[in-house]
């Protein structure tokens, strides 16, 4: 029999490669070296650096799966994967710049860009030198995106774009924004759009007074009939299925991210509790501490264990949207719930910012509804077991 180890109980290491390893490692480096040290400060201020952008590009940690061609790193969604478990054991926050920036920017202009466009966009979107945002979210259209009113309408050489985009990461820092639109020239289909800041009538105001995420900068993008050429619309795709296509990859990376944000905090409980004596012994002597640890292992290990499944159906082109939307919930579920019991176990201390667990478990209610809130994605799940759409 094997030695059971209690921080990866299925081996996981043992079933990545070599270069998925040294992946994981170097983001790991750079997320404990240089985004912990800030992250309490930022979060506290509600500031995110806009440096970090250009930290993680000079790594290769934005656009991971975009060709070495235009300037990506060319490398599986596994490692991709690793590298948001690994930003988001530091926070969701950051993982959020990063997923935004590689599958909500650079995979829509990748996959449904003109060759023209990619030689634009991508190459300085993977150093960081420009930060992208992604627009799909409106004021009155959220699990409902097919109901968007932003309108592009076709004028001489190109489009007059109308409408606000709401709860969008990276907006007021952003250079280039992906903003999906309904257009009468496409017979009222959707389409994406390349924006650039400057444009007349555009603007990001920054929303305030987040509780959650605050070490993400999240905006509004206002668009008051903004003209943009003809060369702004990406050609390849129209519909849903546009945004979709970068929320599939943008899903998957959180099923990775939330399971590090929740390792962080199980192995912050189970350090806590050894360390921490009640009654004479130590917390985690009590067996109602015991069974809170062994839920979190069971769940993370699980858990991480169908993302690596996932990313190998990726890579090798078998993943379905609906396996994705068992993983977005899933994991972004139980990780909420191991945050709040962690933060439970870590008592008074629990909600000092000194600790994590707190931020970590109060980021993760946004993780929780992003990207498809849990319920949704239990809709979809639904609909594909019964045939039957429920929404
Ligand atoms: P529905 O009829 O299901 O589909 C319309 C068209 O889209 C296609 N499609 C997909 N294609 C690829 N991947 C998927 N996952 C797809 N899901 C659907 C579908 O085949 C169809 O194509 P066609 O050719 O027949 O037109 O559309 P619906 O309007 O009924 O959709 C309902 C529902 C619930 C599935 C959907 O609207 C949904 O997923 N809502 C959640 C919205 C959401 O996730 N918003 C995310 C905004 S971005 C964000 O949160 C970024 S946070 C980032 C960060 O900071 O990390
Ligand atoms: P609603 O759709 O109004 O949902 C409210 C509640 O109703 C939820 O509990 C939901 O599950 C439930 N509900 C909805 N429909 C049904 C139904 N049919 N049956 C049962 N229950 C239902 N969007 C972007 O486009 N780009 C971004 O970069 C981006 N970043 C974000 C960053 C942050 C910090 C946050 C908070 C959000 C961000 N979003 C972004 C928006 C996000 O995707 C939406 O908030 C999310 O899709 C939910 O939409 P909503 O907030 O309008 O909630």
């Amino acid at each position: 029999m094997g030695r059971f180890d209690w921080q990866d109980p299925f081996a996981l290491d043992a079933q990545l490669t070599d270069e998925e390893r040294m992946v994981r490692d170097a983001a790991r480096d750079y997320a404990q070296g240089e985004l912990l040290p800030r992250v309490t400060s930022a979060f506290l201020e509600e500031r995110f650096d806009r440096e970090i952008m250009s930290e993680m590009g000079a790594l290769g940690l934005l656009g991971a799966t975009i060709p070495e061609t235009y300037g990506g790193a060319g490398l599986g969604y596994v490692s991709y994967g690793l590298v948001a478990r690994e930003v988001e054991r530091v926070d969701s926050g950051y993982r959020s710049a990063m997923s935004v920036q590689s599958s909500l920017v650079m995979h829509p202009i990748h996959a449904y860009g003109t060759e023209e466009q990619k030689r634009k966009y991508l190459p300085r979107l993977a150093t960081g030198e420009w930060v992208g945002c992604f627009g799909l979210t409106e004021p009155d259209a959220g699990s409902d995106p097919g109901s968007m009113r932003t309108r592009a309408e076709k004028i001489d050489g190109g489009y007059r774009l109308t409408g606000s985009k709401m709860w969008i990461t990276n907006s007021p820092i952003a250079d280039v924004m992906v903003v999906w639109a309904k257009s009468a020239a496409h017979g009222g289909g959707i389409k994406g759009f390349v924006l650039e800041r400057g444009m007349k009538g555009l603007s990001t105001p920054k929303i305030e007074g987040k509780l959650s995420l605050r070490a993400s900068i999240t905006g509004e993008i206002v668009m008051d009939g903004v003209e943009v050429p003809d060369d702004a619309l990406l050609p390849e795709v129209q519909g849903l299925k546009g945004p979709f296509g970068c929320l599939n990859r943008a899903r998957y990376g959180i099923a990775w991210g939330a399971m590090g944000a929740a390792e962080a905090c199980f192995h912050a409980a189970r350090q806590y509790t050894l360390d921490r004596a009640q009654f004479g012994r130590p917390l985690a002597a009590n067996q109602l501490v015991q069974l809170k640890l062994a839920n979190m292992q069971t769940e993370i290990a699980l858990g991480l264990q169908a993302a690596l499944q996932a990313g190998r159906m990726f890579d090798a082109g078998t993943l379905a949207p609906d396996t994705i939307s068992i993983i977005k919930r899933n994991n972004c579920g139980k990780a909420l719930d191991i945050a709040r019991v962690a933060r439970d176990m870590h008592g008074g201390n629990g909600i000092s910012a000194e600790f994590h667990v707190m931020r970590h478990a109060i980021n993760l209610e946004t993780v929780n509804t992003y990207e498809g809130t849990h319920d949704v994605h239990g809709l979809i799940l639904g609909r594909a077991i019964t045939g039957i759409a429920a929404f």
